[in-house]
């Protein structure tokens, strides 16, 4: 088997991470995020693309582009956890592993924040750890391909 390839997928506002709502979200733009991450995956010894849209549909087309591609999906869906099932539909046709993550602890946040439409189709969720939630998510999948065997 050789070097395992990691799509991180960023939802909507995401790319204003850093800028705005410091004290929700932290001071960490998204490039910052994107570099962390790209360091972790060289310790790791596999490859990372990040990628984000604020669009549902263009997400929708990278998850579909993961497909041989990729052998997993971390992704932070931002407010589409909480509402697209369209988003939830393409993880699950593509059955790749996939991590949720959130900045955000979302589920002492508002009540509309507590249901995740993406959770049910993910190995996994981790959230509230701000930047490590994404660094955790990435290293659970790393390990998750490690132990089981990926498909082609
Ligand atoms: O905590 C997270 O990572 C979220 O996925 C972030 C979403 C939110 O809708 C989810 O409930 C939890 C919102 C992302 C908005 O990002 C911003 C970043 C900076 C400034 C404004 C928004």
């Amino acid at each position: 088997m050789g070097k395992f390839s990691i799509l991180v997928l960023h939802g909507p506002n995401l790319n204003l991470l850093g800028k705005r709502e410091t004290a929700i979200y932290g001071h960490t733009s998204l490039a910052t995020i994107n570099h962390i991450l790209q360091e972790d995956a060289a310790r790791l010894g596999v490859d990372v693309t990040c990628l984000q849209s604020n669009h549902e549909g263009v997400l929708i087309d990278y998850i579909h582009q993961a497909l041989g591609v990729h052998h997993g999906i971390v992704i932070n869906p931002g407010g589409y956890t909480h509402t697209s099932v369209a988003l939830r539909d393409a993880l699950a046709a593509v059955n790749l592993p996939v991590v949720e993550v959130h900045l955000s602890n979302i589920h002492r946040r508002e009540e509309f924040r507590h249901h995740s439409y993406i959770a049910a189709v993910a190995i996994g969720q981790i959230c509230g750890f701000g930047v490590d939630s994404y660094r955790l998510g990435l290293q659970a999948l790393v390990s998750y391909l490690s132990n089981n065997v990926p498909k082609p």
